[in-house]
């Protein structure tokens, strides 16, 4: 699959598309992910791309024209299953749509800033808006990276054991559980015993036990959905 994440600040993205989960899919061929300045698509003499709003209200608003030219610019070379933009009152970011998403072949991931885009482009050009959680970010550009490393690590093949992906907690809408390597013995702390066992079936039964009774104590709300 490929994202195009378009942003103001692509040096902040650089480290997250070039490294980890991201940068090791990318080299294998699963994902492409490609950063665009936003500022490379204006017109303005002066690299602007926001202005006063309308009204007299406070903060500073993203220009219709560079995110049109610049969304414009990427269609005319594929076809986008989604046109995302980030922000704050966006449906929320969850396991189900970094899934979904990873599904996608084509997707633009727009770094919302100031205060925000011009409505239009929400209402012609946006096709889905997505907040990453109840509390405000200085821009967008935490929230593109942690959508694209949550939906790149799902494909199959992007991190070592396939399986893995997929016993993720949140997966099944519980949490995992807890994990043990060596010594079976540190300080007198001790491994759980059926781990040491041997014994396939207890071991997954334990585990299952585990999971729920985790899911329970921290996240009962889960357990309702
Ligand atoms: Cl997607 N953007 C910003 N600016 N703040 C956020 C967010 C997004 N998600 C949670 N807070």
């Amino acid at each position: 699959m490929r994202i195009d994440i378009i942003t103001v600040l692509p040096e902040m993205l650089e480290p997250f598309t070039t490294q980890s989960i991201l940068g090791r899919a990318q080299k294998k061929g699963l994902a492409e992910i490609h950063v665009h300045n936003l500022r490379d698509y204006t017109t303005d003499k002066h690299r602007r791309v926001d202005d006063y709003p309308f009204g007299g209200f406070a903060g500073m608003v993203m220009q219709c024209q560079p995110i049109d030219d610049c969304i414009a610019a990427l269609k005319a070379e594929r076809d986008y299953d989604e046109i995302i933009y980030t922000s704050p009152d966006g449906e929320q970011f969850s396991q189900p749509m970094a899934n979904e998403l990873s599904l996608k072949k084509n997707i633009i991931i727009l770094c919302g800033h100031y205060k925000g885009i011009d409505h239009r482009i929400r209402e012609h050009l946006i096709t889905r808006e997505v907040s990453i959680g109840d509390y405000v970010l200085t821009g967008g550009e935490l929230a593109a990276a942690v959508m694209a490393d949550a939906i790149v690590r799902v494909l199959p093949g992007a991190i070592g054991d396939e399986q893995s992906a997929l016993s993720d907690c949140f997966q099944d809408n519980m949490l995992s559980a807890p994990v043990y390597t060596r010594p079976a013995d540190y300080k007198g702390w001790l491994v759980p015993d059926v781990l040491l066992s041997g014994h396939e079936a207890k071991i997954k039964e334990w585990e299952l036990n585990q999971m729920i009774e985790r899911t329970r104590k921290l996240r009962p709300d889960l357990l309702n959905e």
